[in-house]
């Protein structure tokens, strides 16, 4: 294979390279702890939460795998537009997010029970160990645009993510973000 470059354009978080992919509230269904609020906006156009590129390379463990996703502001009911998020398929595989723009949260948890929720903000790199899961939350106003790097094996395991959820969930009142309990 030979070397390459990419172009991301970090105003929309587009790629130069890979199949953008867009995931609506229709996406995830279910996912919202506030579901009255899930089916408003999926009869008041479905709005847009996310968008992701990833590049395509060999799925091989000799790969790192990356691309862009931009998280766009809003909310469901009270809690903040956030990706479905995953485990790896690969367990054992990490990943790490930089952020360019906008503000977020990470939420991480292992199957062990163990929790995280780290603060994104432009120059944030974050660090997801191998075997925690993750997903990234918009608590700002702007469009959030973040840069993800993965080995090529890892794969995603959205299984257990769409049956139980996360064990937290992020929600914005006014200016206030508050991390709560699923319960
Ligand atoms: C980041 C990476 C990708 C992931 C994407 C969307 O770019 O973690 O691997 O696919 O975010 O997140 P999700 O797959 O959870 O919808
Ligand atoms: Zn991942």
């Amino acid at each position: 294979m030979q070397p390459f470059n990419v172009m991301i354009d970090w105003n929309s978080g587009t790629m130069s390279e890979g199949d953008r992919k867009t995931r609506r509230v229709s996406d995830m269904q279910g996912m919202y702890h506030n579901q009255a609020a899930a089916r408003d906006a999926l009869d008041n156009g479905d709005p847009k939460i996310y968008e992701y590129t990833t590049i395509q390379l060999p799925q091989e463990s000799d790969h790192v795998l990356f691309g862009t996703t931009t998280v766009f502001p809003g909310r469901i009911g009270s809690e903040c537009f956030m990706t479905k998020g995953h485990y790896h398929e690969q367990r054992a595989t990490g990943e790490v997010y930089v952020c360019f723009s906008g503000h977020g949260r990470l939420i991480m948890e292992t199957e062990d029970g163990a929790g995280k929720v780290l603060e994104m903000l432009p120059g944030s790199v974050s660090y997801v160990p191998p075997y925690w899961a993750h997903r990234v939350c918009n608590v700002g106003d702007e469009p959030l645009i973040f840069f993800a790097a993965f080995p090529g094996h890892a794969g995603h395991d959205y299984g257990s993510i769409e049956q139980s959820g996360f064990s937290v969930r992020v929600e914005r009142y006014g200016d206030e973000v508050v991390v709560v309990d699923n319960l």
